[in-house]
């Protein structure tokens, strides 16, 4: 969370995180295409030196105001492939909310599994509590697991979750009103 006193706003990162594959991107990509051209920021892909297939994807959005600051949302996302963990945790550092991105296929399972561990070692890293939203993503696929057994491994605590087929758009709105509801309330919470 940053306060800019001179444009009165205030700016909260969420960071899409999750396997590789897992449809970050796609969300994010969705999202920046069904703002308005005077709401957004341009998008921007980063590719590193080293890590050339990587992007990091920045988006303000503008979000009403609490205490008199006008509240922009920085969305980013993490490489999910699992040697990249450094960018990740490099990304992970400030965030004000966090949604999981899970594969629904049972192909993915182990690798959601692995990036939901990832995620907790992170968060315990950086001695991060911010709020964490679940997205089930891909939900069109022929070998989708039912929602029930996918919170069993990856939601264990029933945080708020939401399912999405991201390519089509479906939930993905959904996803974004969900982590932003939270992340206001703790903002309210903090300022006001
Ligand atoms: N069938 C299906 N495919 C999807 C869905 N969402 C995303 N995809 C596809 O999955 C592939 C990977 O999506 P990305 O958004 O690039 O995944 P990512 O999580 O950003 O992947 P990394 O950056 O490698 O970690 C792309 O081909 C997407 O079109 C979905 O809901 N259903
Ligand atoms: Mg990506």
């Amino acid at each position: 969370m940053f306060l800019n006193y001179a444009t009165q706003e205030l700016n909260c990162k969420i960071v899409f995180y999750g396997a590789g594959l897992a449809g970050k991107t796609t969300n994010l990509r969705y999202i920046h295409g069904r703002l308005r051209p005077d709401r957004r920021a341009q998008l921007i892909e980063l590719a590193t030196e080293q890590e050339r297939t990587i992007f990091f994807d920045f988006m303000p959005v503008s979000l009403g105001s609490i205490a008199g600051f006008r509240v922009r949302l920085h969305l980013y996302t993490v490489p999910g492939q699992i040697h990249y963990g450094a960018s990740r945790r490099l990304i992970l550092r400030g965030a004000d909310g966090i949604v999981q991105v899970v594969d629904s296929q049972s192909s993915r399972l182990e690798a959601n599994c692995e990036s939901c561990e990832a995620l907790y070692q992170d968060l315990v890293n950086h001695a991060l509590q911010v709020p964490l939203v679940f997205q089930y993503n891909k939900r069109d696929t022929p070998n989708a697991l039912d929602v029930a057994t996918l919170r069993r491994y990856v939601n264990p605590e029933g945080l708020p979750d939401q399912t999405a087929v991201a390519h089509r758009g479906d939930g993905v709105l959904d996803t974004l009103r969900l982590i932003s509801r939270f992340v206001l309330r703790e903002m309210r919470h903090k300022l006001v």
